[in-house]
């Protein structure tokens, strides 16, 4: 491959039609702090995504750090060890302990039977995430929140436009957070949102991110400055446009992939769920080394050597890093299914504008290095 193939690339709307909004906030000088396009993101969001509420940031980050402290969460945080550090990283900058409970062989996603053994009296809350956009067990984990009193808090960073049937699966849980970073289905550079469900929960969330103001003169919380501003809201506007004919395109490479896969032995790609609209935001499979004869990383290494850049997401698991190593849970041996697929994932190149000619070449090389 002559130019670098890497796991995602943004799709760009055409620039001269993100120069009209330039104009717009050239003319009104308004840059940040709630302005028009902000406003008017907030509101076609509700809409394309069929949520009540929804509250932009400035990324997925601080959206997750604020939607702990809407909740008053403390203490313990029962969370998946499979996902972006950002997950764990969001429970200790509230100062709150994070607990890792093993994740389901199928989903990749927090095992609900796996919850209950690690809820203590300093439980307050469940944090799972939507791995790659596929749904978590949504039912299951209400009722054991509900039987243990705990807020349900959805990191569902990669979950941009899935729904459940006709569902946005943004309607489940307490909050629902997302990430509308450069590698994200749904972009505006950086960015992120906060989803909740009544009026008084959406305000609590405006006044925690805009430092705790709550009028010019009066600061009722201790907030932090989480705002998207008036560039990064008008080229989301402007990619809502275009999202549709994006993932249209996504689901087209994914099911080209799944076809010229899904007969290597020792490669697994995973089944889709049924009833579940999907944003193909990723494009996972497993290397059984046993049966595909190489490792997952010898495969990344040969990958590597022809130019393609896949990515093993999520390997390191985020228990085995420094900051999370030596806590109880994260002890080796006690997540063993997590442990076991984040050896063997890998996730190929999927965006918009990955050409025919590339995916038939990545599936060449899959199948030819097979042993
Ligand atoms: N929760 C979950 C479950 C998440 O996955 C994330 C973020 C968060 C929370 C936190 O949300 P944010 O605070 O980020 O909004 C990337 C992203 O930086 C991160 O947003 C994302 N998850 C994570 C899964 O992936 P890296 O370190 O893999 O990014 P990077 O820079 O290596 O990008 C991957 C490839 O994408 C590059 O090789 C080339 C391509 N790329 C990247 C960028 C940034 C482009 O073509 N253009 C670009 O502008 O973390």
């Amino acid at each position: 491959m002559e130019k670098p193939i890497y796991v995602t690339q943004p799709a760009l709307p055409p620039l001269e039609e993100f120069i009209p909004y330039l104009q717009k906030i050239w003319d009104s000088k308004v840059l940040t702090n709630n302005g028009q396009f902000h406003r008017q993101l907030e509101e076609e969001l509700c809409k394309y995504l069929g949520v009540k509420y929804i509250s932009l940031f400035c990324n997925g980050t601080i959206a997750l750090i604020t939607a702990l402290q809407v909740l008053n969460i403390s203490g313990e945080v029962i969370t998946t060890p499979f996902s972006f550090v950002a997950t764990a990283n969001s429970l200790m900058w509230n100062g709150i302990k994070p607990v890792f409970a093993d994740i389901e062989d199928g989903t990749f996603n927090i095992d609900p039977d796996k919850i209950e053994a690690l809820i203590t009296p300093k439980t307050t809350a469940v944090l799972p995430v939507h791995v790659y956009g596929n749904p978590c067990n949504i039912n299951a984990i209400k009722k054991i929140a509900d039987r243990h009193g705990l807020k349900v808090i959805y990191d569902a960073a990669h979950a941009f436009g899935v729904k459940i049937g006709n569902d946005s699966i943004f309607n489940y849980g307490d909050l629902s957070i997302l990430s509308f970073h450069a590698t994200k289905t749904y972009t505006t550079f950086e960015g992120g949102a906060i989803v909740c469900h009544d009026e008084q929960t959406k305000k609590k969330i405006d006044n925690l991110k805009n430092c705790g103001f709550a009028g010019e003169t009066s600061v009722i919380s201790a907030g932090i400055n989480g705002k998207m501003n008036e560039i990064q809201a008008a080229f989301g506007l402007l990619y809502l446009k275009y999202v549709d004919e994006y993932i249209e395109k996504r689901k087209n490479i994914a099911n080209v992939y799944r076809e010229k896969l899904c007969g290597i032995k020792g490669l697994k790609v995973r089944d889709n769920l049924p009833g579940i609209v999907q944003n193909y935001s990723h494009f996972p499979v497993l290397i059984d080394q046993a049966k595909y004869g190489i490792s997952r990383d010898a495969l990344y290494e040969k990958f590597k050597k022809d130019n393609i850049y896949c990515r093993r997401y999520f390997y390191p698991l985020i228990s085995q890093f420094k900051p999370y190593r030596e806590l109880e849970s994260a002890k080796p041996g006690k997540m063993p299914v997590a442990e076991k697929v984040a050896e063997q994932i890998l996730c190929l190149p999927i965006y918009p504008e990955l050409k025919a000619e590339i995916i038939e070449n990545i599936c060449a090389i899959a199948e030819a290095t097979c042993q």
